[in-house]
């Protein structure tokens, strides 16, 4: 059997179907990664990893036999990816997927915000509603939507954005073709006109702190950022205090900064709704999600080309 080190968690149901083809060796939480290595590391020729947890260059390194990198996600920033691919190591991870599901939860979360369903839920919760009405929302029909990345996700979400009666700009490094939204220069100005900013750009360190202090303060005491991509994306510090003095009138997130852990002061304010990254988190995509972590691995060591490789990173 070809053996695998699985250094990120996933879900049973694939663990289980591996199992039984492939020898495992959980490198999670090692309490000795060295002595694992050195037993097990000539062994591996694949790696299991996950969005929030993949190999970095140094094990990589420690791996001569290393063939593939399955990741459990879309998002790669986790794993070297230039690091693999210097060595041949293919990556591949699991687009398409669940880009609808990912979208659903950024559509939620543009209408939750300024709609303030979530602070309305511990309203009624809370039994405040027997004191009194809430405060007003802000209606998002009309209302002008920027999107930080136009790919799979940011287009499904545009699309869903649509019918909801939103105007949408985006801004792309890439070109983007003929589109009917309003591509803009920088993401500067994307976030002056865009009364809800949507986060769905790749993460990674190339993009760490792209929406920054001065890209909120662009998005203004009325508008609203959203963040289902990476936590890192946005200056975290900056948001907080933005958030804290008004020059941000709320905000939807999914993803942090250091998650699980989430900052005590976002906790604390009703203006935030907050999610532990479940954008992907249905039935119905973590399996689709499986399937292709298996497929992937499946055709390889068949001597097959697998279905969906990380195209080539600088
Ligand atoms: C998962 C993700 O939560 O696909 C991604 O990039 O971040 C999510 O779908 C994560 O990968 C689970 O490991």
């Amino acid at each position: 059997m070809v053996d695998l080190l699985q250094v990120a968690q996933l879900p049973p149901f694939l663990m289980e179907r591996l199992e039984k083809e492939y020898t495992i060796h959980d490198f999670i939480d090692p309490a000795d990664p060295d002595a694992l290595l050195d037993e097990v590391g000539p062994k591996i020729r694949g790696i299991l990893a996950g969005g929030m947890k993949g190999p970095n260059a140094n094990l990589i390194d420690r791996l001569p036999n290393l063939e593939i990198i399955s990741s459990f996600s879309v998002g790669f920033d986790a794993t070297d990816v230039v690091a693999a691919q210097a060595r041949d190591v293919i990556v591949t991870h699991t687009p398409e997927v669940l880009t609808g599901d990912v979208a659903d939860l950024a559509m939620t979360f543009i209408l939750m915000a300024p709609r303030r369903i979530g602070e309305a839920e511990r309203f009624l919760r809370d039994g405040k509603w027997l004191q009194g009405r809430m405060d007003l929302g802000t209606t998002v029909r009309g209302k002008r939507l920027g999107i930080l990345g136009l790919g799979r996700i940011g287009k499904a979400v545009a699309r869903r954005a649509e019918v909801f009666g939103l105007h949408i700009g985006y801004f792309d490094i890439k070109p983007m073709g003929d589109l009917p939204y309003r591509s803009y220069p920088t993401l500067l100005e994307l976030a002056a006109a865009s009364d809800i900013l949507l986060v769905a750009c790749e993460g990674g360190e190339a993009n760490r702190g792209l929406v920054s202090a001065d890209v909120i303060e662009a998005v203004g005491p009325n508008g609203f950022l959203v963040n289902t991509a990476r936590g890192p994306i946005v200056d975290q510090t900056a948001l907080v205090s933005a958030l804290k003095a008004g020059r941000l009138k709320g905000a939807a997130l999914d993803v942090f900064d250091g998650e699980p852990q989430v900052p005590a002061e976002l906790m604390a304010m009703e203006n935030v709704v907050l999610t532990p990254h479940i954008a992907s988190s249905t039935d119905e995509t973590r399996r689709a999600m499986g399937d292709l972590v298996y497929d992937n691995l499946r055709a390889h060591f068949d001597g097959k080309q697998v279905l969906t490789p990380v195209p080539p990173q600088k």
